[in-house]
């Protein structure tokens, strides 16, 4: 019987064969994973859990909370804390970032998540998932507390990315620079296995992904370069396309890294959208690490999304990611 791997065994393998893997960051990403099986696991209970449905606050971001993306970062907080591994902690749910208490061991990474992306889908049952980026902490930081400018390093430097994706199946796509993997969780095991590896992004596609509803506030070049989609055969591109959005990144990036496409969220003239929806520590520099990954490009719709130097922890950022010569053909767009 062809026995799948498990992450550990991935783990062990990225050790030994592809390049030094640090006690510590494989204790931290086999960590993270076991705590997005707890996430998966209450995001699966539903409304059996009581956790349904909104608190009565908001985020640092001025979005009112769900119940579970407070309970979901909880989880995330109280299974890293203990290890060592971790210097400090930030998070969408968080105004600031979460030191490593004094009384436990400090270690030489930071961990930056979102805990529920697409949290507007829980409630309907839509896809939703738990994004993660780690950076190895400043040298400097060993003698001192860590602080916010620690975190604000280009998504350039990330050592490991992934997600976990809550559908019909409860997945972690992760990858540690040496391409994208995929582990399916194997709920009477409680193991993660490995059920694809290297995952390709073709260059061409014939699919896209962006809220059409936010048109009218786009820059020119976002419309020119949606209208020649939309046209089809009859316009510029001589060929159909079609739409897909699901309302959480996760679940629109996932199809991507399948299968090809383009995920778009531009900037646009709305109030608090000048900079775009977004988030570039734990959304944009994560997903565009995997992207990257598997040979697609993510942009900010000009420019390489990790090589953004961040100057804030909940900065936003426009996002152009997937098939290489789609992105390529919007940036060239940009400077028409
Ligand atoms: P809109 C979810 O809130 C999120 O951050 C992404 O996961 C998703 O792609 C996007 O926002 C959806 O935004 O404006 O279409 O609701």
């Amino acid at each position: 019987m062809n026995r799948r791997k498990t992450l550990t065994q991935f783990l062990v393998e990225q050790q030994r064969l592809e390049h030094a893997m640090p006690a510590q960051l494989r204790l931290l990403i086999e960590v993270v994973a076991r705590a997005c099986k707890v996430i998966g696991h209450t995001v699966n209970k539903g409304a059996i859990s009581g956790l349904l449905g909104s608190l009565e606050q908001e985020n640092v971001q001025g979005e009112v909370q769900k119940k579970l993306d407070v309970i979901s970062n909880d989880i995330l907080l109280e299974a890293n804390e203990w290890g060592g591994h971790l210097a400090a902690m930030a998070s969408e749910e968080m105004d600031t970032l979460h030191p490593i208490p004094n009384r436990l061991p400090k270690g030489e990474y930071l961990l930056i998540y979102d805990p529920i992306d697409g949290s507007s889908n829980i409630d309907v049952n839509g896809i939703v998932g738990t994004i993660f980026s780690v950076v190895k902490a400043p040298e400097s930081t060993a003698g001192r507390e860590v602080i916010e400018a620690d975190f604000l390093q280009p998504g350039r430097n990330q050592v490991a990315a992934g997600y976990a994706i809550y559908g019909p199946q409860t997945l972690l796509v992760l990858t540690v620079g040496t391409g994208v993997y995929v582990f399916s969780l194997d709920r009477e095991m409680g193991s993660w296995v490995m059920t694809s590896e290297r995952l390709t992004i073709p260059p061409e596609t014939n699919e896209f992904a962006i809220n059409m509803a936010n048109e009218r506030h786009w820059e020119l070049p976002v419309r020119k370069y949606i209208d020649e989609l939309m046209a089809g055969a009859d316009g510029p591109r001589q060929r159909d396309f079609n739409m897909r959005w699901m309302g959480s990144m996760v679940g629109d990036v996932h199809r991507i890294l399948t299968q090809g496409g383009v995920f778009l969220y531009p900037r646009d003239s709305r109030p608090r959208m000048e900079n775009g929806k977004l988030r570039l520590m734990y959304e944009a520099n994560p997903i565009a690490f995997l992207v990257e990954q598997a040979g697609g490009k993510a942009t900010d719709g000009k420019s390489r999304i990790l090589d953004i130097q961040p100057n804030s922890l909940h900065q936003r950022t426009g996002v152009a990611l997937g098939s290489s010569q789609e992105i390529e053909r919007l940036a060239d767009m940009q400077y028409e």
